[in-house]
């Protein structure tokens, strides 16, 4: 006789990095998860999730997942290494830490982390931890922060549309957004926008996933969206289409700005962008002429040396019709909320910090861990929530760093990946349904608690319970370190930000028990700036008057940039079979002029090149992307791949203009063809 298990459906969160953080149900015996689907009730997925999350329990329930802490026995990155204990681990965790303390101070040890898991507080609990420390302070721009610098310098703390808000919209131009992969949710949207007689445009470098769902597809030269956005408004002003108005109640130093469109023609800007100047006369027009128009941002746009100015430029095109205020009219895909949900202050504790500590850009991980002209290098590395040998630009420099002898690291992970391998000491990690938290979506105003389903696996802790037992072989003897996560959760809901100013005593108890709410869409009208004005203009730019700025050049003619994949998000999924057969090789998409003049055909492999490395990929040769591009989608695994190196190889240590961000779509390389080599 078999025996019935007694199984229960209970709510829990998708803790990944995506604009939706989708409400997920969990089927749970009390020991597994057993099956998970869509939450109906989420306020904004209502049930559509992702295939990547369908099977989440597979990760879950993994053969290959890291069960116990490990030690490592072979050369730093071959992978061999031996379990060892929690106490022997951690003490010679914090007995290496104690002597480099001694030593060197608190700069000599590296904490790095980044979105592994989105939520508050297991997500940013080791900020706490590491301020107590004194360690070096990382500046954790690895996504979007060009993005919201740009939008900031305009709009100020002012909300975006909801994309909930789209249904109101009579033109939506989707700019750098590979939604089928990364925007899933608001597909509907979309879909209905079109059958509803509305038109879909995208500006895209490579337009490969979304053509399908677009009426038009503009494809544009990576980096320089900025030299389309002020064409268009030269257009606009030529055509009187500009809601004056409007720009000179609410904005700040509009007439001024009118004066230098009139050199930002469209044939100049055909020149930069390689767009047809009649195409960017007739996008102008029909932006010009609609009344509710939403652009929905992306942020690939904002990942090149010139990313904030790009996006301070699309963000006063977005103002400039009026549209803003109008229903469904403005710009998404930027901060949509009004005002933070919790105090981050209650888990980051920056009051344990006693000196200000060496500031460690994430973006120049190399050159932390080998030194450059004004740091030594560090002594140890902490990595959680992160693999940077795959996310990080400058792979070989992150590798090199990695293999020094005398740099101790250690890697708080669920699973083998390319950085884990080269850890001295392993702990292993829990995964979200083991674990309890908060999560705001950064895409919608939603906001939701998820606790814990199932103890973790084996012998896996999260980040605040690894934290809480480091943080006591160190002799931290704050209260702050003996809370549980529970603790930590109940006390954020306690002292609210103003996000959750209007919640009801109903949803409370929704975030009591675990759930999502949705917080009211932000005044669209209510500028959140400190003169209450959209700053066309911005004294405190580096440029305060906005402009055309190039993004950084290189002598190889192929601009590559790094696109999303349908089938893994991030380095994550990557221990799903089912995930990565569907993802195939990596492929690096080319146009077909491109192709032909290098005699590549689709499918061959090729070899792109640049001063900093070689990597091998497969080619795809496709119209959908644009001439002089080459666009990599995804993050593999070099353990997969014969320890061949990943795209990132081919990314320099640089930083975007403002935000200290990420430039990984702004390289240059050349590529031939490896057939017969
Ligand atoms: N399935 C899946 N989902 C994901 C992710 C994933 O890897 N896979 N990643 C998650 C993360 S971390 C993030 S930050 C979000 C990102 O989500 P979004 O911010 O919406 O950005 P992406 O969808 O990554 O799309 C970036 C797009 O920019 C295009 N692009 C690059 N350079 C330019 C340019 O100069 N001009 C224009 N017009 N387009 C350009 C690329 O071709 C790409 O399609 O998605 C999240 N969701
Ligand atoms: N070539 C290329 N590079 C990119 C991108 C790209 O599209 N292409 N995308 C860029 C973007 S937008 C981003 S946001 C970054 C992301 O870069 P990373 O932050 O490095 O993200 P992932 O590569 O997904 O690695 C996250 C790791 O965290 C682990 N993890 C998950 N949950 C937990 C947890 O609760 N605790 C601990 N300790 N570990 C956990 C996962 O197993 C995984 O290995 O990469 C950037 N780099
Ligand atoms: S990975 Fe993204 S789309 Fe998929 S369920 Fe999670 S939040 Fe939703
Ligand atoms: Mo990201």
């Amino acid at each position: 006789m078999t025996e019935l298990r007694h199984t229960q459906w209970k709510k829990t969160i998708c803790p990944y990095d995506c604009p939706t953080s989708c409400g997920l149900l969990a089927e749970t015996d009390g020991r597994h998860i057993l099956n998970i689907k869509g939450d109906p009730e989420h306020p904004a997925a209502k049930g559509l999730i992702c295939r990547k999350m369908h099977r989440y329990m597979d990760s879950i329930h993994s053969p290959d997942r890291i069960l116990t802490p490990l030690k490592r026995t072979g050369e730093k990155g071959e992978g061999k290494f031996m379990p060892i204990t929690w106490e022997a681990a951690v003490d010679e965790i914090t007995g290496r830490w104690k002597e480099i303390l001694k030593e060197e101070g608190g700069n000599g040890i590296l904490p790095f982390y980044y979105s592994g898991v989105m939520s508050v507080v297991q997500r940013k609990c080791g900020d706490a931890f590491f301020n107590r420390m004194g360690a070096c302070s990382l500046v954790k721009t690895l996504c979007s922060s060009a993005k919201g610098a740009g939008y900031e310098a305009v709009m100020g703390h002012t909300g975006c549309l909801d994309p909930r808000e789209l249904c109101d919209s009579d033109l939506l131009i989707v700019w750098g957004s590979n939604m089928m992969a990364t925007r899933l949710q608001a597909m509907p949207a979309l879909k209905a926008a079109r059958g509803g007689g509305k038109r879909v445009v995208l500006i895209e470098a490579c337009g490969e996933d979304m053509a399908p769902y677009c009426d038009q597809i503009v494809l544009i030269r990576p980096g320089t969206d900025g030299a389309l956005a002020l064409a268009m408004m030269h257009v606009l002003v030529e055509e009187g289409l500009e809601d004056r108005e409007f720009l000179e109640e609410y904005g700040e130093g509009f007439p001024e700005f009118k004066d230098t469109l009139k050199d930002y023609t469209p044939k100049w800007a055909e020149e930069i962008t390689g767009i047809p100047s009649l195409v960017i006369r007739s996008l102008a027009l029909e932006y010009g002429r609609a009344s509710r128009p939403a652009i929905i941002l992306g942020s690939g746009p904002s990942r090149y040396g010139n990313g904030g100015m790009t996006v301070r430029l699309i963000t006063i095109l977005s103002v400039f019709t009026g549209a803003w205020g109008k229903p469904g009219g403005g710009l998404c895909g930027c901060s949509p909320t009004a005002g933070p949900y919790v105090d981050d202050a209650l888990v980051t504790r920056p009051d344990f910090r006693k000196t200000p500590g060496r500031k460690v850009n994430l973006n120049l991980l190399g050159n932390a861990l080998n030194g450059d002209r004004n740091n030594v290098p560090v002594k140890s590395l902490y990595v959680y929530g992160s693999n940077p040998v795959g996310s990080v630009c400058g792979q070989t420099q992150v590798i090199k760093g990695l293999r020094r002898p005398d740099l101790f690291t250690v890697v708080h992970e669920r699973f083998m990946t390319d950085t884990a391998r080269y850890a001295d000491i392993i702990l292993p990690a829990a995964f979200s349904v083991e674990q309890s938290d908060c999560y705001l979506a950064y895409g919608y105003c939603t906001f939701g608690t998820a606790y814990k389903l199932t103890e973790p696996a084996g012998q896996c802790k999260s980040n605040w319970n690894t934290f809480s037992i480091l943080a006591q072989a160190m002799g931290y003897e704050e209260e702050y370190f003996k809370r549980s996560e529970e603790e930590m959760v109940e006390k954020l809901l306690e002292e609210p930000g103003p996000g959750l100013g209007h919640v009801s005593g109903e949803e409370w108890e929704i975030l009591r028990k675990g759930g999502v709410i949705s917080t009211p869409f932000a005044d669209h009208r209510l500028f959140r700036t400190a003169s209450g004005k959209i700053m066309i203009v911005n004294p405190k730019q580096p440029n305060p008057m906005p402009c055309y700025l190039p993004a950084h050049a290189g002598v190889y003619p192929l601009r590559l940039i790094a696109v999303p994949s349908q089938y893994t998000l991030n380095s994550i999924f990557l221990d799903r079979e089912e995930l990565t057969a569907g993802r195939g090789a990596m492929k690096l998409m080319i146009h077909p002029v491109d192709a032909d003049s290098r005699r590549i055909r689709d499918g061959d492999p090729v070899i792109a090149f640049n001063e900093l490395a070689e990597v091998e990929f497969t080619a795809r040769v496709t119209e959908l992307v644009a001439p002089g591009t080459a666009a990599a989608a995804g993050i593999y695994s070099m353990a997969s791949r014969g320890a061949g190196l990943l795209v990132n190889a081919l990314h320099h240590q640089r930083l975007s203009d403002i935000g200290e961000a990420t430039t990984l779509n702004d390289n240059r390389i050349d590529i031939r063809s490896a057939v017969n080599v």
